[in-house]
């Protein structure tokens, strides 16, 4: 069995920034255009009017304060809010593919490592932007890569658990060293007319080199242990997908989208991240207080005190739990990696950290590091 290590990491950020203010004043003048159109129907008591939404509520509720997005136009038309895609031709490269490509030679330049040196490309996120064929596999063939490529989709969950399958797959042999990508585009499924949820997500790219340890330099992070479980829940869903077009149903439907019972996932997820996580360190003989380190998934800054709280006892620092949630919102399976790829640098030989993440599912996974 080979001892496997994370070598690199890579992050492509979307070139545009919506601020909680231009998000809001975009929802408030969407809001006005509604109730100005339904105004009979509300006067009646037939309808009801669309509340307006406030920054000061999303940054208390959440710890949001922007997020970055891959097009701003079309999500600030209050006429339209969703972003403005045009369609690629089959012969470009595809929009989740490019930006993958761009985490990923983040990553390699980082390294110094090759295409040449890596054996499969798995493409985890909680969206692809088709069916088939597997974006991972266009990936590998922009990036030059021989082997395997396939897509996975755990929802938030989905870079632990392909860090785990990866991990497996250079345990065993089957790799050498694995190129994880997580191209998160949310915003063409994000609802972003329900103030419930309207500033939740952002854009992003994050991407994770996995390789043999003897391969890699001094300095790199090993993988003392990888820990999945899931929990089938409805609090967290978006039923879009192929029926939906037999099913007669309009995009625009309110199911078609993600939505969510906020309130419910944060009490049942917070318990659950935390018992994950202690049960994952006790299993290697270490406990919460070895851990220099918890790059949580980012959802909501309060969830992450919590999960802080109830792992140590007391409120964890920044340094010990970093937050990148106020600058780039929630990224899917992105966020935890981020996190990472921020804060890693200032760590010292044998200091222990630990990467947890946590959603739709429900599902959580965790990876127990290492640095050498
Ligand atoms: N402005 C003003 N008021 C508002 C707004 C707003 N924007 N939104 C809600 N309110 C109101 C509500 O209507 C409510 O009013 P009332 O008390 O009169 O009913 C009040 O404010 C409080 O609302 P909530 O109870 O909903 O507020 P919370 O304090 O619970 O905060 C959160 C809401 C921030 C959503 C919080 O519950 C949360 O973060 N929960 C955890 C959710 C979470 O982590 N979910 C994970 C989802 S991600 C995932 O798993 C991956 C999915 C795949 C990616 C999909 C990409 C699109």
């Amino acid at each position: 069995m080979h001892r496997v290590c994370i070598s690199s990491t890579g992050l492509y950020t979307p070139p545009h920034v919506i601020s909680n203010a231009e998000l809001v004043d975009t929802f408030n003048r969407y809001a006005e255009l509604e109730n100005t159109a339904n105004a009979a129907e509300i006067a009646a008591g037939t309808r009801t009017a669309v509340p307006s939404s406030s920054v000061e509520f999303i940054e208390k509720a959440s710890g949001i304060q922007q997020r970055y997005v891959l097009e701003k136009a079309g999500v600030l038309d209050p006429t339209r809010m969703r972003p403005n895609f045009t369609p690629r031709p089959d012969t470009d490269i595809s929009q989740m593919a490019e930006i993958a490509v761009l985490a990923a030679r983040d990553a390699l330049q980082r390294t110094g490592k090759k295409p040449a040196d890596i054996d499969g490309v798995i493409c985890a996120a909680a969206n692809m932007q088709r069916a088939y064929p597997a974006m991972a596999i266009e990936i590998q063939h922009a990036l030059g890569i021989a082997g395997f490529g396939f897509d996975m989709n755990v929802a938030c969950s989905s870079a632990t658990f392909a860090i785990d399958m990866a991990t497996n797959a250079i345990k065993s042999g089957a790799a050498r060293a694995v190129l994880i990508v997580n191209p998160e585009i949310t915003s063409p499924h994000l609802a972003w007319k329900d103030r419930d949820c309207h500033f939740i997500f952002g854009d992003v790219c994050t991407a994770i080199l996995l390789e043999r340890l003897t391969e890699a330099p001094a300095g790199v992070f090993e993988i003392l242990g990888t820990r999945l479980v899931t929990s089938f829940s409805n609090a967290i869903r978006n039923n879009a997908g192929f029926m939906s077009r037999s099913e007669d149903r309009n995009p625009e439907d309110r199911d078609q989208l993600f939505y969510q019972e906020g309130r419910k996932v944060f009490k049942e997820v917070c318990p659950m991240a935390a018992a994950h996580i202690g049960g994952h360190l006790a299993a290697l003989d270490l406990t919460p207080t070895d851990v220099r380190r918890f790059w949580l998934h980012q959802a909501n800054l309060a969830m992450n005190q919590l999960i802080g709280r109830k792992l140590l006892g007391h409120d964890a620092t920044a340094d010990i739990a970093p937050v990148i949630l106020n600058e780039f919102a929630n990224t899917a399976s992105a966020g935890s990696i981020i996190a990472f790829h921020r804060h890693h640098a200032d760590f010292l030989k044998d200091e222990i950290g630990v990467i947890c993440s946590f959603g739709a599912g429900y599902s959580i996974g965790s990876a127990v590091l290492r640095r050498t």
